[in-house]
Parts: C-alpha cells; structure tokens; sequence
C-alpha cells in the first residue's frame, strides 16, 4: 500500500517487472511488487552484523529499547540480523523521467481474464467474511476484492524480502539520488519490532516487499499498527495467511480513512473544453474541491446523477499516453481508496477491477443457476455461485 504512483509508474513504464520496482513519489511505498523478491537475498558483500557494528543502530537500538521498555542489547541483536540488500537500495530509486503516463496500459495490467477469474475464486471462498467486513465497516465487497487483486493478485505476489532486511537497508543505506525517506523507514522498522513482538514472532522470519509491505493487503508495519484488525478473533493479527484479518483489515482501513457507506466512487464527467476552467477544475488534483453546480458552470458535463450529488467532487484526469486522457469527477469515496495508495490511477484500477470481478460473478452464476434449472432444480431456486 501507500504509493500509487510508484505502482502505476511501475506498471506503466516497464514491460518488465523485475525493473519495473521504481517508487514515483516520495510518499509511502507498496509492494505489488510481485515476484519481485526472490533474488533480493545475494550474501555477496555483506558482511555478518554489519548493522550491528554501526554506531546509528547501536543508537537507534537504544532510542527503541527506552521508548518500548525493551532490553537494548537484545534490540541490538535483532537488528544485528538485518542484511543490506543491494536489491532494495536500486528498487527504491525513481524511474528515469520521461515515460508518458498511461491508464488504458495500467488498468490493462490488472483488469484481465486471468485475475478477474482469481477475483472470482476470491470471492467465492471469502463470502461470508466480505459480507461480514461489508456489514460491519460499510465498505463494498467489490472494492475489497479490488484492492487484494491490484495488492497482490489475491496473494499470488506477496514479496519475498525480509522485511527486516529492506527496511534495515532503508532506514541505514537510503540511496542518495532522491529525496531521504530514511526518517519513514526507521520509523516503520521500529513499527515492524513493535509489531513482531506483539505477535511473538521474530521480526527476521517475516516477508514482504522491497519496501516492507507485508501480506495480502499489503500493509505497512506502521499501517498494521494503526488500522489492521483481529477480525476471526484469535487474539493475532495474521495478513500474510488469514483470510479474515485481511479482508477485516482492508475495510477498517478505508473506513477509517473516511469511506461513507452508499456514497459511489465517481461520475463520468467531460471537461471543460476552456483551457483556462479546465486548468482551474484540475487544480487541487484529487481533493474533491467543488460542487455538481460549480464544476457545471465551468463547462464540465455531468450526468443527472451526479447534478444531483450533494458532496464535493474532484476533477481527475488520467492520462493515456499520446492519446486523449480519461477525466472521471471523484468522490470522497474516490479520494479514500487514495489514501490506501496515494494515486488515482491506483484508485480507478481498484474500482474497476472490483466492479468487473462482480460482473463476472454475477454472469457465473446466472450461467450455472440457468443450467441447473434445466437439470433438477425447481425455477425459483437460489442459482449456486460456488462449484457448478
Ligand atoms: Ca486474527
């Protein structure tokens, strides 16, 4: 989670994957990274407790042991087990600039048959909790499915760094060349031991992408600590295998990041044909600044349904290329899946892959309720969405 832009400009200006990793802004990280990991791990030039010998982490094993009550020497130890990783360190950097953003090729990487079918088996195996997640944050199962399907391809793509070891790597070893976001890791490696220490597990065995995004949902250590949640009550909070603390966890997550329950994502919308209202409308980005009205009196075209929105709406423009951008008007719902990645390109690729995993579903099971009718079934049955 956390860095949209990195993902779609992953995404956009790679055919590659494994190149692909380049984070966009300086803003959070994510991991979709997929597959990514498993040559992060060479031993070359890193030499044993190489972090352990460094005065800053003797340092900062001291500020960690004070604030936590933790033994100092044992902080030490554990962070003596983080290795540099090379790999992290070149992940990390920003793409070369100039790739021309676009949304037809990023949302093509993700709405395909091959994960709308996963989505699908997803939903099917995980009904009951998303209709429980949906009751009891009022977040939609589609855009639940959505977000593990971009995240992690339903747990296909869960990053195979350890999180120790990237976010030692980033905290101790930021590549110059880009803007230090050291301050953020540290904060977030100092999270993972919190984190790790809670569940009794050693912060060493646990897995996820170059930036420290861990599980299905893809969460930051800091993000598991704030806003993941216990939600089969077991007394851990498991992202990497439990099916009900990922999907509770996700729709906690955008609940508290302002998801209104029955408010829609967005509208469609043609802008404004004026350059100048056009540049005026783009100007807070994806913040939902105006109203319905006040985008209307600035030549932008609105449907009857969102005229008569009530809430502020955003102009957002995804570009495509050489070839005409895709405008869409935004919802603070739009603006809260955001938060979960801070891009809409992110945003709109989650909704849409949400909505057409439910499709998809839906047409599965009219498919298979019409067949079983023809069999044994009386008319009115209840068509099966699982196995026919
Ligand atoms: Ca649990």
């Amino acid at each position: 989670m956390t860095d949209g832009f990195s993902k779609a400009w992953r995404l956009i200006r790679n055919r590659t994957p494994r190149r692909a990793l380049t984070l966009m802004t300086a803003m959070a990280f994510t991991a979709s990274g997929a597959g990514h990991a498993a040559e992060s791990n060479h031993p070359a030039n890193q030499p044993a407790n190489h972090y352990g010998q460094r005065e800053e982490v003797q340092r900062f094993a001291e500020e960690l042991a004070q604030r936590h009550g933790w033994d100092a020497q044992a902080t030490l130890r554990t962070l003596s087990q983080a290795r540099h990783l090379p790999r992290v360190a070149q992940l990390i950097m920003p793409p070369p600039a100039g790739t021309a953003k676009n949304w037809a090729a990023y949302r093509s990487r993700f709405v395909e048959p091959k994960r709308l079918k996963a989505g699908v088996e997803f939903w099917n195996e995980n009904e009951r909790l998303l209709r429980r997640a949906e009751r009891h944050y009022g977040v939609p199962a589609s855009l639940i499915v959505g977000i593990i399907g971009v995240e992690t391809y339903y747990g296909r793509h869960l990053g195979g760094f350890r999180v120790l070891d990237a976010l030692a790597t980033l905290s101790f070893d930021f590549p110059s060349g880009r803007s230090d976001r050291s301050a953020f890791f540290r904060s977030e490696l100092e999270a993972l031991m919190v984190w790790a220490r809670r569940e009794g597990r050693a912060p060493q065995d646990i897995k996820g992408s170059y930036a420290g995004a861990i599980g299905w949902p893809q969460f930051m250590p800091s993000s598991i600590l704030r806003h993941a949640v216990d939600f089969d009550g077991d007394g851990h909070i498991n992202l990497e295998r439990n099916m009900a603390d990922v999907i509770g966890s996700v729709a906690h997550f955008l609940k508290a990041h302002g998801w209104t329950p029955g408010l829609p994502t967005h509208f469609a919308v043609d802008p404004p044909l004026d350059e100048a209202a056009r540049a005026e409308l783009l100007a807070p980005d994806i913040v939902p600044s105006f109203s319905a009205q006040e985008m209307a009196s600035r030549g932008a075209v609105l449907n009857e349904r969102a005229l008569d929105h009530e809430g502020p709406l955003a102009l957002v423009m995804l570009e495509n290329g050489g070839a005409a951008p895709t405008y869409v008007a935004g919802t603070r719902n739009f603006y809260s899946v955001t938060r979960y990645n801070w891009s809409s390109y992110y945003a709109l690729a989650v909704i849409e892959l949400g909505r057409e995993v439910q499709a998809h579903r839906a047409k599965t099971a009219a498919a298979c309720g019409a067949s079983t009718e023809a069999g044994r079934r009386p008319p009115n049955a209840t068509p099966r969405t699982k196995g026919c």
